[in-house]
Parts: structure tokens; sequence; C-alpha cells
């Protein structure tokens, strides 16, 4: 059944878990999410606190940005069917123990710390307006368009995407390259309309 509710999340994998981070981003292609940015960093003492402000106070806290700020984190905005909580059931969890029990073939049952629940490899948005704040947080200077739906993600295709794919298809038909995919990605790098012209 076709739904209209695209929308991107934020993804963090964590410190403990940043050397199985490939992994985790095969399981973030294979459960069908699109990448849209990624950046790896080491979040500052500062940075740290005010991501998890909201639970500054409570006995966690400073094991929290303790974890956090033990080494490189990796960013990721991913974009998706549902994607806010599709990627929370991706993750499973918030305490290591517990996603063990409950879904042991989630994220943070199998990157988790088994002796440590707090330690529990990723992150994942948990509303709408977490997702915003945190994509800005780590993505202060990206545009992001409204996420196009229905009626206006056919149009967006009709005047921006098919024109420059009828073309290229066209051409690939001419063509017969022996490997059409590699083929069509460089046609398509070469022919982007999109592509500011120069004068060399
Ligand atoms: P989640 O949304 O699943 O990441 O969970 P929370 O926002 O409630 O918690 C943020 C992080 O604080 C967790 F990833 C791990 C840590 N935490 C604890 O260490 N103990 C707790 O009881 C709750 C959270």
């Amino acid at each position: 059944m076709a739904t209209d509710k695209i929308q991107r999340t934020l993804a963090m994998v964590k410190p403990d878990a940043i050397n199985r981070a490939s992994e985790i981003e095969n399981i973030i292609r294979e459960e069908g999410f699109t990448i849209v940015e990624r950046r790896q960093l080491r979040l500052s003492r500062s940075e740290a606190e005010e991501f998890y402000g909201e639970h500054r106070g409570k006995p966690f806290f400073l094991n929290l940005i303790d974890y956090v700020t033990s080494g490189s984190v990796l960013v990721m905005i991913l974009a998706g069917e549902d994607a806010i909580s599709h990627w929370r059931r991706a993750l499973g969890p918030t305490k290591v123990s517990a996603a063990l029990n409950e879904a042991p073939s989630s994220i943070r049952a199998r990157f988790g710390d088994q002796t440590d629940d707090s330690r529990n490899a990723a992150h994942g948005s948990d509303s709408v307006t977490s997702a915003q704040r945190e994509i800005k947080f780590f993505f202060p200077d990206l545009t992001l368009e409204p996420v196009l739906t229905g009626e206006g993600a056919k149009e967006y295709l009709s005047y921006a995407v098919s024109p420059t794919l009828v073309r290229a298809l066209t051409e690939l038909c001419k063509v017969r390259p022996e490997d059409p995919i590699v083929w069509l990605a460089d046609w398509l790098m070469v022919n982007n309309p999109n592509k500011p012209a120069v004068d060399e």
C-alpha cells in the first residue's frame, strides 16, 4: 500500500560502534532508507550537552556525555517512508538488555555493549520536531526542500526528472552499452541539467 509519509530522521552511530559503522550502514540500506547526508565528527562536551539537553539533570546524564564524547560519531540524515518510527524500530529498545530480550535482531541488540545498558550503539530522533532540531544541529548549513508527496511529487517528476530520463533511456537503447547501469550513471553525470554550464 502506498503511503505519502516520506520523512527524514537523524541517525547517529555512537563511539563504541563506530568501527562497525559500515555494517550499520548496510542495514540502513537493506531497510530501504536513503542516506541523504553523512558526517563523521567528534562532539565536544558542550555540544553533547546541548544535543542531549532534555536529559540534563537526570542520573545518567554525565555518563551519557562521557560516552558520546569518548570518540567519533557518524551522523546521517535518513529519508524514507515513516523514517522516524522505522529507524526507531530498527534500533530497538533504548537499553541494550531490553533490546536483547525484546528485539534480538535490532541494531542495539547486535551492536550495543552487552555489559552496559547505556552504551547502546546508535541513536534515532523520536519525533518530527526532534528530527528537525537534530538535523539542524548537525547540518546547520543544509537547506532541505520540503519533502514532496502525492500530486506535488508527480508534478516535480514530470517537469524535473522525466524529460532527462526519457532522453537518457532513448540514448541507452540506441547505444546498448555492455553495462547499462554504469553507462546510465555516467550519462546522467555528464548531462545533469542542474549542473552549471562552464566555459572552458
Ligand atoms: P532513545 O530515544 O532511545 O535514544 O532514549 P533516550 O532519549 O531516553 O535516552 C538517550 C540516551 O540516554 C540513551 F541512548 C542512553 C541513555 N540513557 C541511559 O543511559 N539510561 C536511561 O535510563 C535512559 C537513557
